[in-house]
């Protein structure tokens, strides 16, 4: 039996435990989950990309089904409605025989329209959990995403189980093999949109299957922080590279970035002292920490290393408190990492979802949790040259504090980012990324 097939029965206990508790706090008797439907552009007969519902892929690892549909109640075996069409236009997906399917009660559906004769007759004690409302009110659902009961689950799925650990590791395992070859790639001097087809072509995925739109960035792109552009010409130089790129299994994502430098230079000795403070960082990450403060004190680090690399001319207090630091790493540290890659929960002091916010001047941080064990999370500290902050920043009273010919001289080289993803257990941290070897 594969390690997936052993875990698996105890996250479905797992999630039936919280689907029981979920459901008496809001009075219900089960809920009917939507994995969705297509959605076809403006006036066009063509479909999005299918995205399946979160909710839906944390039972089981099916995520390129539309209409199909879970009944769950916390204590019965739950019902999958499987979508299985005649059509000869397109595939039809197979159920497929897995560790999983012992764990439903799996019942085919032909035609989509015809759900209803397999969901709930009286649909008053359950709740629609999905994106498509009209739908769930066409078939006479008054509950629709309860807010109190999604706050719940969101609140608990920040604790991962035993099976999504698992699902992260081989999830980091592909994201790895593609950075591998997308790194040969650059250093062979490959144009960005030709490394972003070496990255795919070795993690097996197309492009609508990462969990989010790779960022494949050479030179001064690598300051665009969301950078998607792929340019299909080659550089006159290669100076830097920047790869922001993740991989899905069974819907879990992982989110990995690093930054290369083509030549032994300034620019790669920033790197180097770059990828000493993220490790010092995941080292600070550990069960009792508040993530904002793990935020901070890298943030004061960042501090450190513009100092030490005469980037700035004044000390670390006077760094952070005239607020700098914030030009060169205008980002979070990092974020919850799950079935969605700035996965749900971060905000959240309880299950009930009260929202607790960052501090005002790190308004970009995506969690203010206190870290448990079980969570998993990237960390991801950056430091970067991007002209319109420090454009800002020069235009501003502390633009004194600033060398800016040394500032100057990084331009061309954009920015860094190193990223890696960890499971938090008790005693120790699991950096899934650095144990594949992905330096
Ligand atoms: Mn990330």
């Amino acid at each position: 039996m594969n390690t997936l097939a052993k875990l698996y029965p105890a996250h479905a206990i797992e999630l039936q435990k919280r689907m029981q508790a979920a459901l008496s706090r809001d009075n219900l008797d089960g809920l009917v989950i939507h994995s969705g439907q297509e959605i076809k552009a403006f006036l066009d007969d063509n479909s999005y990309p299918f995205r399946v519902n979160p909710h839906f892929k944390a039972w089981l690892p099916l995520v390129d089904v539309p209409n199909c549909w879970l009944i769950v109640n916390g204590s019965d075996k739950p019902t999958l409605i499987y979508y299985q069409p005649v059509d000869f236009w397109h595939k039809v997906i197979e159920l497929e025989v897995s560790y999983w399917n012992d764990f439903f009660d799996i019942k085919i559906l032909a035609k989509a329209s015809e759900v209803d004769k397999l969901l709930p007759y009286d649909k008053k004690g359950f709740a629609y959990i999905g994106a498509h409302i009209e739908v769930a009110k066409a078939l006479g659902f008054e509950q629709i995403n309860p807010e109190a009961l999604i706050n719940y689950l969101h609140f608990h799925r920040a604790y991962k189980t035993p099976y999504e650990h698992e699902c992260m590791r081989k999830s980091n395992s592909i994201a790895v093999n593609g950075h591998k070859a997308a790194k040969t790639a650059f250093f062979d001097g490959a144009s960005e949109y030709d490394i972003q087809q070496a990255y795919l072509k070795a993690t097996q995925h197309v492009e609508s299957e990462t969990p989010y739109g790779n960022i494949v960035a050479l030179n001064e792109n690598t300051s665009i922080l969301h950078y998607t552009a792929l340019d299909r010409g080659v550089p006159q130089a290669h100076r830097s590279f920047l790869l922001d790129a993740g991989a899905n299994f069974h819907g879990y994502a992982s989110d990995i970035t690093r930054t290369y430098s083509f030549k032994r230079d300034r620019f790669a000795e920033l790197i180097a002292r770059m990828d000493e403070l993220m490790l010092k960082a995941v080292e600070g990450l550990k069960p009792g920490v508040s993530y904002v403060d793990l935020h901070v004190a890298t943030y004061r680090d960042i501090g450190n290393v513009l100092r030490e690399f005469n980037f700035i001319n004044v000390d670390v207090d006077t760094a952070v408190e005239s607020g700098i630091i914030s030009t060169f790493f205008p980002h979070g540290l990092g974020h919850h990492l799950g079935l969605q890659v700035h996965d749900v929960g971060g905000f959240m002091a309880d299950e009930r979802g009260t929202h607790v916010n960052t501090p005002e001047q790190h308004a970009f941080l995506r969690t203010s949790r206190v870290v448990e064990a079980t969570q998993v999370f990237t960390i991801e500290p950056g430091l970067y040259f991007i002209d319109s902050l420090l454009a800002d920043l020069k235009q501003s009273e502390h633009s004194e504090m600033v060398n800016w010919q040394n500032v100057d001289a990084m331009r061309p080289f954009g920015g860094i980012r190193i990223e890696d993803n960890i499971i938090v257990h008790q005693s120790h941290n699991e950096n899934m990324t650095r144990e594949l070897e992905l330096d």
